[in-house]
């Protein structure tokens, strides 16, 4: 499209896997207001809403440019309506005035709070909300039954809270890489996610681990789950077995590989006290020789690696947007195991990333361009 107000010429393609995303982009103020709002319309339960303002804020993080004007924006995807007042008000105002009143909502204050919390999702904090949660302490009212997830998530609320650094992330690998070695020392061990992406901070830091060889996959994280927790390097751990799914039946959100939710306690780098062990939490906050760092550690089989390394790397919408576009334009289905066609019914297997770009006909993006 070319704008009436310049000529500069704004073009982004329609589906975010069509397209380069970096880490940093040129139009912050308007990306963080419209992803307030999406977030806002998930917290409401709106998740059409809540996708509109997705989509919109990932097209604009594309731009080589900065808006000047809401024009120059209306024609490309997603950017027309709702989206045209936001970024009118920004570039007029400096704020979005929906946006701002979300600061003095207690309920969505609130639900943003008890979401935060590892373990919790929407309905979960709806239910509290409406059975009066306010902060963290009303969930120590004994009627409120929380799950073990809720319950870690809770007892290491501050510390999770905190973002892991990149340095933190390496040092979480070590730890990760030492323990699942002594079990199987020629394991792949991959960390994913959005420091793959190229992120310097994270929420949590996760892994993909594989061997060519099946056997040596089996069983493997439980023996060094086990041994990290002898070792008082585990806070909390929660293991997902592995279950074929019916891995390409459409909407299906969850895959089926076998999975660990961890809190690791990451030893401070500061020895000097490091006389403070895990059970020290509660009485000497400050004197601590860790801190909780979330985890999740995910293991597939050698043939789906590629899958499984393309949809763990994200972003989140990069990865919706890949299967939208596999199913709609190409009539393929694609998920963390596999591509599946099911005209043909049959899998098409592929051993990389760029392979399964080839097979989609899509240009390959690499991991650090996958920021939509
Ligand atoms: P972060 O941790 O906030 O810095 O951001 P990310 O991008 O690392 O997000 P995260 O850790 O929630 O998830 C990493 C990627 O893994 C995410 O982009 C999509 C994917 N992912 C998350 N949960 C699941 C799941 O249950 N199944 C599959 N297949 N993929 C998932
Ligand atoms: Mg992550």
């Amino acid at each position: 499209c070319v704008s009436k107000d310049t000529d500069v010429l704004l073009t982004v393609a329609p589906y975010a896997c069509q397209r380069q995303t970096p880490l940093t982009h040129q139009n912050s103020e308007i990306i963080d207001a419209l992803e307030k709002l999406g977030k806002a319309a998930a917290l409401r339960g709106s998740e059409v809403r809540s996708l509109a303002f997705t989509r919109a804020a990932s097209v604009l993080k594309s731009l080589p440019i900065r808006l000047q004007s809401a024009d120059q924006a209306k024609n490309l995807p997603f950017c027309g309506g709702h989206c045209q007042t936001v970024i009118q008000e920004i570039l007029e105002d400096g704020v979005c005035h929906e946006v701002e009143a979300l600061q003095t909502n207690e309920q969505y204050q609130c639900m943003e709070l008890l979401t935060s919390i590892f373990g919790v999702g929407v309905h979960t904090a709806e239910r509290w909300y409406k059975d009066g949660v306010r902060k963290l302490s009303d969930l120590d009212d004994p009627n409120i039954k929380l799950t073990a997830d809720q319950r870690a998530g809770v007892t290491h609320y501050t510390d999770l809270q905190r973002p892991v650094t990149r340095e933190k992330a390496d040092r979480v690998q070590h730890l990760i890489k030492n323990a699942l070695h002594r079990f199987v020392p020629d394991l792949e061990v991959t960390m994913t996610g959005g420091f793959r992406r190229g992120k310097q901070q994270g929420h949590d830091v996760d892994f993909l681990i594989t061997h060519p060889d099946g056997e040596a996959l089996s069983g493997l994280l439980k023996k060094a789950v086990d041994w990290m927790d002898s070792q008082g390097l585990l806070l909390y751990h929660h293991t997902r077995v592995r279950s074929r799914v019916q891995a390409h039946r459409r909407n299906v959100p969850m895959d089926g590989h076998e999975t660990c939710y961890a809190i690791v306690a990451l030893p401070n780098l500061d020895t000097s006290k490091a006389g403070a062990g895990v059970g020290s939490d509660v009485t000497f906050p400050g004197a601590r020789a860790w801190r909780a760092v979330r985890v999740d550690l995910v293991v597939t089989p050698y043939d789906e690696y590629a899958f499984a390394l393309l949809g763990w790397t994200g972003s989140k919408h990069f990865e919706r947007e890949l299967r939208r576009f596999s199913w709609h334009e190409k009539n393929l289905s694609l998920n963390s195991h596999g591509l599946y066609s099911t005209e043909k019914q049959c899998s098409i297997p592929a051993t990389s990333e760029e392979e399964i770009f080839a097979l989609l006909g899509l240009q390959y993006v690499p991991p650090q361009y996958r920021n939509a």
